[in-house]
């Protein structure tokens, strides 16, 4: 089974002054967006993540620049080139996350169905693993 990280194109408006794109929650977005953060200036040779969520939700975009997403859900790991405002990636609870190769100008948009909360993060990847295997192996 592939780790769910699919998240359909945003469309891209826009005329003659330049490009626009809308993001709606519930519809290119699959929740309703509680917080909103972005990464941006990150330094070179910088990674970023290490961790999963319990319970959090959400979906990323690099609105500029470029970085590596890689993905990893105890079993499979995926690595996204993510260079496109229009392609956005799902990150799903229990997927373990890391960011790496952030270009200068690189800003990373995520948007998140809930508060921040510190609780929520596995920070530790033998944990992570653990926690995988208790649910039988799942995500
Ligand atoms: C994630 C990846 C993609 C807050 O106070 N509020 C927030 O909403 C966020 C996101 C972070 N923080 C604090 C927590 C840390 O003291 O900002 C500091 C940096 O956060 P962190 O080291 O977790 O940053 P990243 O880039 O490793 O991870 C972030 C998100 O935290 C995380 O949820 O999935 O981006």
């Amino acid at each position: 089974m592939s780790i769910p990280c699919e998240n359909p194109s945003f469309r891209l408006l826009g005329d003659a002054r330049g490009s626009l794109i809308a993001v709606e929650a519930n519809k290119d977005i699959p929740f309703a967006i509680a917080r909103v953060y972005y990464i941006f200036g990150t330094k070179e040779g910088v990674e970023r993540g290490f961790h999963a969520h319990k319970e959090l939700k959400q979906v990323a975009v690099a609105v500029r620049g470029s970085c590596i997403m890689k993905l990893d859900d105890g079993k499979e790991q995926l690595d996204i080139l993510m260079n496109d405002p229009t392609k956005s990636v799902y990150i799903a609870p229990m997927v373990w996350h890391e960011m790496r190769e952030f270009s200068e100008d690189c800003v990373l948009l995520v948007f998140a169905d809930q508060a921040y909360d510190e609780s929520d993060y596995i920070r530790n990847y033998a944990t992570f693993l653990e926690a995988i295997e208790r649910n039988g192996g799942n995500a």
